[in-house]
């Protein structure tokens, strides 16, 4: 018998894949959490009905979402995680000798327990001494921790119930605040076709806030429309990262062709984007 998970975001709009067996299953203080063993895709994490990671294609997201910010800047040292209790983009971020501190802000301790079980191939980066967990709400930290990170990674749920707040032009405030100078973030943005409004808006925001914001893109195949989006946000141009050298460690995603092929937008979009 074959069970197939069903993700159906927008009304006209649904993707499936097919599970082998469910790994975990429980309703933490803030969220339904499950894992499940799929067919193709490996382990998967599912947060209230909707994938934010497989084992097979969460490279994409993680390698990109944290190396576009990082290469951008001159020996990072200080990184803020808001969200990722799955422990991926902390792996990334720990790969860089320069880094001294990486705090990862998450909600939801199960997040991060049920995933150190089920994602042995994040190779357990909370063991590192350098990694700093707070099991608290970001907004506040970011609110007392202004002019403090080099790089910040808001790796986030998408805008629905309590992430909602995390793609307002407040938060975008204050993570800018919270940079160094010279800093860089990268926010996981949304895909172009079903959420255009909501990321010209995040973009107006980042533009009034920094010098040189820009929109990137990954594919990930159990994202709706394949892939996701994400906002670069800094006054230092993207472009300074592709004059850096990559850290120690095997990259399954990024290379330098597809870190300037990222920032590319598909005409409709960059419209829609730039006017
Ligand atoms: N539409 C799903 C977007 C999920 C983004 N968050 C993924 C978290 C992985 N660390």
């Amino acid at each position: 018998m074959s069970i197939w998970f069903t993700e159906e975001l927008h009304p006209y709009y649904r993707k499936g894949i097919r599970v082998k067996r469910v790994l975990a299953d429980e309703q933490t203080q803030y969220q339904h959490l499950q894992v499940v063993e799929t067919e193709f895709f490996g382990n998967a994490l599912i947060l209230d009905g909707i994938i934010q990671l497989t084992e097979r294609d969460n490279m994409g997201y993680h390698e990109m979402l944290v190396h576009a910010p990082m290469l951008a800047v001159d020996n990072p040292k200080r990184v803020l995680i808001v969200g990722g209790g799955d422990g991926g983009s902390l792996q990334q971020a720990l790969r860089y000798p320069s880094v001294e501190e990486v705090v990862v802000c998450e909600l939801d301790q199960r997040v991060v327990d049920l995933s150190r079980e089920h994602f042995a191939s994040f190779g357990d980066p909370w063991a590192d001494p350098r990694a700093k967990l707070l099991i608290r709400d970001a907004f506040a930290y970011l609110e007392e921790n202004p002019g403090r990170f080099d790089v910040i990674v808001s790796d986030t749920t998408d805008p629905i119930g309590m992430a909602e707040r995390l793609f307002s032009d407040e938060f975008y405030q204050l993570m800018v605040r919270a940079l160094t100078p010279g800093g860089a973030a990268a926010t996981q943005c949304e895909q172009p076709y079903f959420d255009t409004e909501l990321i010209k808006q995040i973009y107006k925001s980042a533009k009034a806030l920094t010098k040189n914001p820009a929109y990137y893109y990954a594919n990930i195949p159990t994202y709706p429309g394949g892939g996701i989006g994400f906002m670069y946000v800094s006054d230092t141009p993207w472009t300074e990262g592709l004059k850096t050298a990559y850290p120690p460690g095997v990259n399954n995603y990024l290379n330098p062709e597809i870190h300037k092929a990222a920032f590319a937008l598909p005409e409709f979009f960059r419209r829609e984007l730039q006017g």
